[in-house]
């Protein structure tokens, strides 16, 4: 090929194919609601960009990937995959599912539950009613998520879920995340209300290894309508 064809024709061609590709792809990577820099001075927003724009975008093109791969998998929610992870017979495929479904499903979420500081709505009655009795109170379910967080070893999550009528504070490896079944540990675990991030990638840029700091700087951003909206849903 001629250096003058790839300049001039190359660069729209592969443009041409990535637009495809991303139109034809099952997933794809959920735009902010807010601006990298929005969640100063609590998150960094040279962290948001990174973690959006690479972390969980590689997540997705990876999911995608897995799901090409398997025409099994094709046309099913994200929900549907994460939920029946046992029918995927193929160790390797199941991992990547697992792996990569559960971050797109974790981040998507995660993104969903930060709001700006100043714009982070309050807790319905209905949440506030269920966190106390639950926890007793906010203060409470805060210092026991935090727990959660921090005794997390490695990377994973905390979660306030909802089971059975009662709020409850869990954690999960890896990109585990509380709508897989059938995976190890093999546990329903309810409804994900709220989660956090405690992959170094999240927070390490600001906060090193003060985990506990950028635990507690993340409660100045949690878009409680949304935790109060997944509460009614
Ligand atoms: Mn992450």
């Amino acid at each position: 090929m001629k250096v003058g064809a790839l300049a001039a024709g190359g660069l729209l061609v592969s443009k041409q194919v990535a637009d495809a590709a991303e139109a034809d792809a099952a997933f794809m990577l959920p735009e902010l609601d807010y601006g990298f820099d929005a969640l100063e001075p609590h998150i960094d927003a040279m962290t948001m960009e990174i973690h959006h724009g690479k972390h969980h975008a590689g997540y997705v093109a990876k999911l995608n990937e897995a799901v090409a791969a398997n025409k099994d998998l094709a046309g099913k929610t994200i929900e549907e995959l994460l939920g029946d992870l046992k029918s995927i017979s193929d160790e390797s495929l199941m991992a990547a599912v697992r792996n990569n479904g559960g971050g797109h499903w974790n981040h998507a979420m995660f993104w969903k539950s930060l709001a700006p500081e100043g714009k982070t709505g309050k807790a319905s009655d209905d949440l506030t009613a269920a966190i106390n009795a639950g926890f007793g109170s906010m203060e409470k379910m805060q210092e026991e998520f935090g727990k959660a967080a921090g005794s997390r070893f490695g990377s994973g999550w905390a979660w306030l879920i909802e089971k059975d009528g009662k709020l409850m504070i869990t954690s999960t490896p890896n990109q585990d995340a509380p709508v897989m079944k059938g995976v190890v540990p093999d546990t329903d675990l309810g409804k994900a209300l709220l989660g956090l991030d405690v992959w170094e990638h999240a927070y390490y840029l600001k906060y090193q290894n003060k985990r506990p700091d950028y635990v507690a700087a993340f409660w100045n951003i949690v878009n409680w309508d949304a935790v109060s909206k997944r509460l009614e849903a």
